[in-house]
């Protein structure tokens, strides 16, 4: 789709020392074309420098930010640099972390998987048990609902601040519904509490039915043993529920015929209506998108082809599509979607486009396989009111200025 010449004309002003998309690169000319880089003419850094592998330094600004400063640094939340990743897969380095109670360092062979309550057989697993049940790997986003902000952030705002409550990897681990089967779950049990390992002990409620769905307890990720901040060495995950019930450092389990009405479901985790009732379990992350790129704080360097890229989601099952409008809503343009396209999982949207230097506000909205269309901030608050802490999931618009700068408006 990109007109040749345009690619050609990138190619010129590479050699002046701007990239395709504009970015300035080092003014040094001696690495240049003709020249020989430097980097050619010694032998590299040696094998296993360092044994577990780094990115280049040069990607030292692409990392997990604190979202807002908080009391502590332990009851604490960091985001996932939207705008820099390709792709669906978040780097285990670069996974959102929320911590209620810091990281705890927890050693595999002295953890216990307890469950109890309501079952023929309470049982006591070790992770070794756990690690011989037949496996399944399946690739999930996770969203902490108190993802995006109800208030109006200041233009400076990034992907990374707006959405960066969200990642999504490759799971693998047990069917909960596995390990449910092996204790016998007693007729009567329609819920069951999931406790973490961690000094905050978090305890939420799970309807049973969402327990023998699609849940799972998570060994690894992205191929590896879990990152401690990710729950290591046993996470529980619910596929496209708010981040908050995929319990972490998973210690136990117990079934009973009610929910338990932990402090996370009664304090926290429920919405406040314009009426003065609150929600509560909330547990479903509604279709959501951001444009990636351009995003806040990024800048086109001229007039010409770009392509627009982002990530689009919903908790009830499979993006079905994606329409961007780069005129703040008039017309509306589909997306096409990056393969594959999952169930829970981030999808990745594209849209070429040719920006003709004039103001445009740009602005995307997901589909999910139920119908559901992600709605405009004014639409969401008009039924949500202003109260709400969690599931905001209004359209993301991102304000490019004449000078190519992109900002975040409300
Ligand atoms: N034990 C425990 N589990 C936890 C938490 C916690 O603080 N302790 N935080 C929850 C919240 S609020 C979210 S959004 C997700 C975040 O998962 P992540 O840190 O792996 O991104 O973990 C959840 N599980
Ligand atoms: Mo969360």
């Amino acid at each position: 789709m990109v007109p040749r010449r345009g690619v050609l004309k990138g190619a010129a002003a590479l050699a002046a020392g701007t990239t395709a998309t504009g970015r300035a690169v080092s003014q040094s000319r001696s690495n240049l074309p003709p020249n020989i880089p430097e980097w050619m003419k010694t032998q590299g850094a040696t094998i296993l420098s360092p044994p577990y592998g780094l990115p280049s330094p040069f990607e030292k600004n692409v990392i997990r930010r604190q979202r807002t400063r908080t009391p502590t640094q332990t009851a604490a939340t960091t985001t996932t640099p939207l705008q820099d990743l390709q792709g669906i897969i978040t780097p285990n380095g670069l996974h959102f972390e929320r911590d209620h109670g810091g990281v705890p360092a927890i050693d595999p062979d002295q953890h216990r998987l307890m469950v109890h309550g309501l079952v023929e057989r309470p049982l006591i697993f070790t992770m070794d048990d756990l690690t011989r049940f037949p496996s399944v790997s399946r690739l999930y986003f996770i969203e902490c609902s108190g993802n995006g902000s109800w208030n109006v952030l200041p233009p400076a705002t990034t992907a990374q601040e707006s959405r960066g409550l969200l990642s999504c990897a490759e799971w693998t681990g047990v069917p909960l519904a596995t390990v449910l089967a092996e204790a016998g779950v007693k007729p009567g049990a329609a819920w069951l509490l999931a406790e973490g390992a961690d000094a905050a002990a978090m305890t939420r409620s799970v309807p049973i039915a969402k327990a023998m769905d699609d849940a799972l307890l998570c060994y690894s990720q992205n191929g590896e043993r879990l990152r401690p901040e990710q729950g290591y060495p046993l996470r529980l995950l619910l596929p496209g529920f708010e981040g908050n019930m995929s319990v972490k450092w998973l210690r136990r389990l117990k079934l009973g015929d009610q929910p338990f009405q932990t402090r996370e479901e009664t304090g926290q985790y429920s919405d406040l209506m314009p009426n003065g009732v609150a929600r509560q379990f909330t547990f479903v992350m509604e279709a959501n998108s951001i444009i990636t790129f351009p995003s806040g704080g990024q800048r086109l360097h001229g007039p010409g082809s770009y392509e627009i890229s982002g990530l689009a989601w919903s908790g009830r099952g499979r993006v079905t599509g994606v329409e961007v409008s780069t005129d703040g809503g008039r017309q509306w343009r589909r997306a096409a979607l990056q393969e594959p396209v999952l169930t829970k999982c981030l999808t990745r949207f594209r849209l070429p486009w040719t920006w003709d230097g004039a103001p445009a506000l740009l602005l995307s909205r997901s589909i999910d396989e139920t119908g559901y269309i992600q709605p405009s901030r004014a639409k969401l608050v008009a039924v949500r009111g202003l109260n709400s802490h969690y599931h905001y999931n209004a359209i993301q618009p991102w304000q490019v200025a004449a000078d190519g700068t992109v900002t975040y408006v409300a």
